[in-house]
């Protein structure tokens, strides 16, 4: 009997790069490998996979060569597992028998290939690593990525140039913001006009440029990370459908003056595609080094969150997902688009005719390792035995953690810690350790709850949240989500929410390939690919004293928010 087909999705993010192998027939997982930047490449001396300067570390980059050799070692690791048998679900697998593959990029970062780059990437040699042979193949040598926040002048002339911050937002799903592509092409437009931007004949995502090696060629940019660049318009028809055009006046602004046409032509002329669509077949490359099928098909790629959308399964309007990571994500399915002041609308990167609502918070995890490492000994269980110690609502506790510049709500350049009293009093430190554990993990729900509001996703219409990453083991810190918004949080077995989510969408772009039209994903997707858990509860009456402490925090937000901005 023939092997199933097996379904390939790759993860390149922040701090690695990770696979996911789907057995086309059950979804289930049969193989997970990763590269872990920092730990296995030292050489490029990352620090979570980032090099940040300027002030405040303002200024964000990978080395982009760091990614080529990522992605070899990556293929390396899984080609070596299969010749020795092994594999995580100890069923053995063949890279032979993977039908197509997909992937999922930190959103945002941005790739600036050299001319002359796309001959390099059709004659790409199975013989030479991939960092070898593209080591000429840039414009410039780091890419600038999401935690990026130094484009603050930038964003200020596209809002200007577009008719102000609500009209961008109107057009492109959201306001400027720093880490926005369009914002940050904008900056190397300008400053790096002869050395950079003249000299690169494509710009790429990090989703568009991974995507490019396995095709062999320039890969388009796909609706749903293209919702990332300030560049896109979320609902104009475009060449391949709705949303699918760049936005002109956007542009025109982040071409550093070398008009709209010519950085239109450096994203991709015939502008974006709807992230299902099957873009050719894996080129020589990865057939002759890895022993990968040359009947492989490569689905574009999409940004993590749009792909972890797909992996948690979000299949109707009041689904959300919570994902706490090294930055904290909550996004939702949404059957309109209404981007509001500040959050984020994205195109729904597993329905043409959907959107997806999104919000990103710089300060995830790490701010709550700051409180678990200075109060308990970075003990999460004594964590979450501090955060039982006092009931929803902190007693009026209220504290904001910033500890790099947060995005959402924007504080500019600068971060900080706030903490207020009961009384609105400014304090130093809480009395009690726990006010502090609690404050750290109800300031960011209730965060969401607010901007959640404001790009469309009312409180009462939220069914129930789906929660990944890794701060999802502590079922403690879930108990507060559920409180905070008064309705179950359920968990995943499977994790790596991004790389799964590619894995299935790569068997979506598959299915409608072979069937010459648009599947419904639900109906892609073999019977029981999600299996959910609760993890947690709302405690009676918990979510009416969040509701009531609501309008008191938004203020207390905005005046500290005020003096960070000065
Ligand atoms: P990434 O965004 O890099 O994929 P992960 O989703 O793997 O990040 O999350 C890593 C973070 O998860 C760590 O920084 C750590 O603070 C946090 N974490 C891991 N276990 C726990 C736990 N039991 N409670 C709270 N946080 C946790
Ligand atoms: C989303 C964002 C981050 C990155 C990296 O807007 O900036 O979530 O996608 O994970």
């Amino acid at each position: 009997m023939a092997a199933a087909p097996l379904y390939l999705g790759l993860d390149s993010s922040t701090q690695g790069v990770k696979a996911t192998v789907v057995d086309g027939a059950t979804a289930a997982v049969v193989h997970r490998a990763a590269v872990n930047y920092d730990a296995d490449l030292p050489h490029f001396r990352t620090r979570g996979g980032m090099h940040a300067s300027g002030p405040q570390g303002a200024v964000v980059t990978s080395p982009t060569g760091m990614w080529l050799e990522a992605l070899d070692l990556l293929f390396a690791r899984l080609a070596g597992d299969e010749a020795s048998g092994t594999s995580t679900s100890g069923a053995p697998f063949r890279l032979r028998d993977v039908a197509a593959v997909s992937g999922s990029g930190q959103q945002h970062g941005s790739v600036y290939w050299r001319t002359g780059a796309a001959r390099m990437l059709r004659e790409l040699d199975p013989a030479v690593p991939l960092g070898n042979q593209l080591a000429d193949a840039f414009a410039r040598r780091d890419s600038p990525i999401w935690a990026d926040s130094s484009t603050g002048a930038e964003c200020a002339a596209l809002e200007a140039a577009c008719g102000g911050a609500a009209a961008l937002s109107a057009a492109t799903g959201s306001r400027a913001y720093e880490r926005f592509t369009g914002n940050q092409i904008a900056k190397i437009a300008a400053r790096e006009r002869a050395s950079c931007f003249d000299r690169c004949e494509r710009i790429s995502l990090v989703s568009s440029f991974m995507c490019s090696l396995l095709l062999g060629a320039y890969a388009p940019v796909d609706t749903s990370d293209g919702s990332g660049t300030n560049l896109n318009h979320l609902t104009a028809p475009g060449p391949a459908g709705d949303g699918t055009a760049w936005f002109a006046p956007a542009l025109a602004a982040c071409s550093g003056g070398a008009g709209g046409d010519a950085l239109a032509a450096k994203l991709g002329a015939a502008g974006m595609v709807p992230a299902h669509t099957t873009l050719g077949g894996l080129c020589n490359y990865f057939v002759y080094r890895y022993g990968m099928s040359p009947a492989c098909r490569v689905v574009a790629w999409s940004g993590d969150n749009p792909c972890s959308l797909a992996g948690l399964g979000l299949q109707q309007a009041g689904d959300v997902a919570v994902s706490m990571g090294t930055s904290d994500t909550m996004f939702t399915m949404m059957a309109n688009a209404t981007p509001g002041a500040d959050g984020h609308v994205l195109r729904n990167p597993v329905d043409p005719a959907s959107f997806m609502g999104m919000l990103c918070f710089k300060n995830g995890s790490l701010a709550r390792e700051d409180v678990s490492n200075r109060l308990c000994g970075g003990d999460w269980g004594k964590f979450a035995q501090l955060l039982g110690e006092r009931a929803p609502g902190n007693a009026g506790a209220v504290g904001f953690y910033y500890t790099s510049p947060e995005i959402t709500p924007t504080t500019g350049a600068q971060g900080g810690v706030q903490r207020y009293d009961a009384a609105d009093t400014p304090v130093d430190a809480f009395d009690d350790p726990a006010a502090e554990v609690r404050a750290v993990l109800e300031g960011k729900f209730l965060a969401m709850r607010l901007f959640g509001e404001g790009i469309g996703m009312e409180t009462a219409s939220v069914r129930r949240i789906i929660a990944t990453g890794g701060a999802s083991n502590n079922p403690a810190i879930l108990q507060v989500l559920a409180d905070v918004f008064g309705v179950p949080v359920l968990t995943l077995a499977q994790s790596d929410s991004a790389s799964l989510g590619a894995a299935f969408r790569a068997l979506h772009g598959h299915a409608c390939e072979q069937a010459g039209a648009f599947v419904p994903f639900p109906e892609a997707l073999p019977a029981g690919a999600l299996a959910y858990t609760e993890a947690a509860r709302p405690a009676e009456g918990a979510c009416a004293v969040y509701g009531k402490m609501l309008p008191r925090f938004r203020r207390l937000q905005e005046a500290y928010v005020k003096s960070l901005l000065g």
